[in-house]
């Protein structure tokens, strides 16, 4: 192993520890809510927040509502009494989360109540006025909001930014919370309450079920995007991108290796090569640790280059996730995406020349999308298709076949709330508590509502014919 595996914690700025005693420290409990099963991740964003939270003095406890039912949560209420109870789920969620604020508010009266996430920072306001008993709800990044929260928790909540709450009957907007400029400042993430093994369990297919399964960690590399895409949860955030240094990522990865013997891991990034320097400089230095790590991540098709990708794949990447989203050049730019068709066909077959999994998807069915449109899908996924029967090696042929497959499941454009496709298309959907019960615990792979050009029966049945196609693909 490595001398510097041995590294501790990097030092944080934010939520350095404090003596806090009495009526300063408090208790919290974190939720965790499920969106999808089986669980493929643990949750990343409250491990962050409990080492900002724990470094400030707080006690935190998590429960994790893949693992616990309602019924052992109440229990758990039962035996503390939480000053704050937060819960934290995408946009998802909102029945998950409707179910256990009700039950956390009946338990505990005085706690106060607060959401955090992509379902809070997408309609805060909308969510306070369908949930009554939620008290606030932390829009965007939390790391400074909340530590304001603590600190303002028994006076006047106007003073913390970034939090829309309740007041009497009134729902105020504070001012938007400050953003961690420089992230190299923040704690590593405390995965000790979270119990991150029980994950290790869970097989995410039925290939997996079984076999030796992944120990799979998670690391956030970058915050924010290069691009705002209009259904995207990045179209709502005012924040750009912000990188750790690569040192700061290799200790938490190395804590990931050591401490908890992770073999695999998701890179959480948006768009993990931002940087074509900086990404190279990581890629060198996680080779130079020599740890058997296979791992993940997502990228745009513009931010590839065969170099870059053999890096990666030596470095042990062995999957893209690329939203390609359309190979249509009118739906690319109605969602704002800045890329191009032939762009992704490029970034598709570079990415299996250097033997890495590209992870493709399309959208079926933008907002005024027509059956041309649909048509170009078809065409570029053909195209791709004869290329990589064409192949010499015998490796990469398969790679390609399995890399097309791997466009099911076919999505649907699915208008979230908050979104910039959301406030564009709200006047033909329904109301959005009925979107966000839709929504729940769903997938983009169910047809939800329609908002292109098409008949919804025609809609449904490109969507078909082309998971027809990709079904048909041989390995
Ligand atoms: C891992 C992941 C998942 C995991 C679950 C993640 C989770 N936490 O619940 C899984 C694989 C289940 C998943 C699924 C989906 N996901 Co996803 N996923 C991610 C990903 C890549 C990383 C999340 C993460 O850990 N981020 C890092 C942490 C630090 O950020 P964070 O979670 O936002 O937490 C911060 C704040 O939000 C806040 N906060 C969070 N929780 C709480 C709680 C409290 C109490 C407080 C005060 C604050 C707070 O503080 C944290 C620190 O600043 C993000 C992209 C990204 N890079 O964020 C997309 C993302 C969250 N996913 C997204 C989407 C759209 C989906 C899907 C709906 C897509 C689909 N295919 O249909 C599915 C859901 C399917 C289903 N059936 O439900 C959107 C969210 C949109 C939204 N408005 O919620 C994101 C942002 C991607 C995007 N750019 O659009 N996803
Ligand atoms: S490139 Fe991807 S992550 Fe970035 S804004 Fe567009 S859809 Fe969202």
């Amino acid at each position: 192993m490595p001398t510097h595996s041995k590294r501790r914690r990097a030092p944080s700025k934010v939520g350095r520890r404090r003596a806090l005693s009495g009526s300063g420290r408090r208790d919290v409990l974190l939720i965790y809510s499920p969106s999808a099963y089986p669980p493929r991740n643990y949750c990343y964003g409250i491990a962050v927040l409990a080492a900002v939270l724990e470094g400030a003095g707080h006690r935190v406890d998590v429960f994790d509502g893949y693992f616990g039912s309602t019924a052992e949560l109440e229990r758990r209420l039962r035996g503390r009494a939480y000053d704050v109870v937060g819960v934290s789920g995408i946009i998802t969620t909102y029945r998950y989360q409707r179910e256990v604020i009700r039950i956390v508010r009946r338990v505990l009266p005085r706690a106060a109540i607060v959401s955090g996430g992509g379902l809070a920072t997408g309609v805060p306001a909308d969510l306070l006025e369908l949930i009554p008993e939620l008290d606030a709800c932390f829009v965007d990044e939390a790391e400074r909001s909340v530590l304001a929260f603590m600190d303002h928790l028994r006076d006047d909540w106007s003073r913390v930014r970034g939090i829309v709450w309740r007041d009497g009957a009134r729902i105020r907007v504070n001012a938007p919370t400050e953003y961690v400029e420089d992230l190299n400042t923040l704690p590593l993430p405390d995965l000790a309450p979270l119990d991150i093994g029980r994950y290790f369990l869970v097989p995410r297919n039925t290939r997996e079920a079984g076999s030796g399964l992944p120990r799979k960690g998670q690391v956030l590399t970058a915050r924010g995007c290069l691009n705002h895409c209009d259904f995207c949860h990045n179209s709502l955030l005012a924040k750009g991108l912000r990188r750790r240094r690569a040192e700061n990522v290799l200790a938490e990865v190395d804590e990931l290796v050591v401490k908890y013997g992770v073999n695999n891991i998701e890179f959480l990034d948006e768009t993990f090569i931002t940087d074509f320097a900086a990404t190279e400089d990581f890629l060198r230095a996680l080779i130079s640790r020599r740890y058997q790590l296979t791992w993940g991540v997502a990228g745009r098709a513009d931010r590839v280059s065969p170099e870059m990708l053999a890096l990666m794949a030596k470095a042990g990447c062995r999957g893209i996730c690329f939203g390609f989203d359309s190979f249509s050049e009118a739906t690319l730019r109605r969602m704002g995406k800045r890329t191009t068709p032939e762009g992704n066909v490029r970034a598709f077959q570079a990415c299996v020349e250097a033997g890495i999994l590209p992870i493709a998807n399309v959208i079926l069915g933008y907002d005024d999308e027509t059956e041309e449109d649909i048509e170009a899908d078809f065409e570029y996924i053909r195209r791709i298709e004869a290329w990589g029967r064409s192949l010499k090696s015998p490796r990469l042929r398969q790679l390609c076949a399995i890399a097309v497959r791997g466009f099911h499941p076919v999505f649907f454009a699915t208008p979230y709330p908050g979104t910039a496709l959301h406030r564009r298309t709200r006047d033909r959907l329904p109301s959005v508590e009925d979107l966000l019960l839709l929504y729940s615990g769903r997938d983009m792979d169910e047809l939800h509502v329609n908002v292109s050009r098409m008949p919804t029966n025609v809609l449904r049945e490109r969507h078909r014919a082309l998971e027809g196609y990709l079904a048909q693909v041989k390995p």
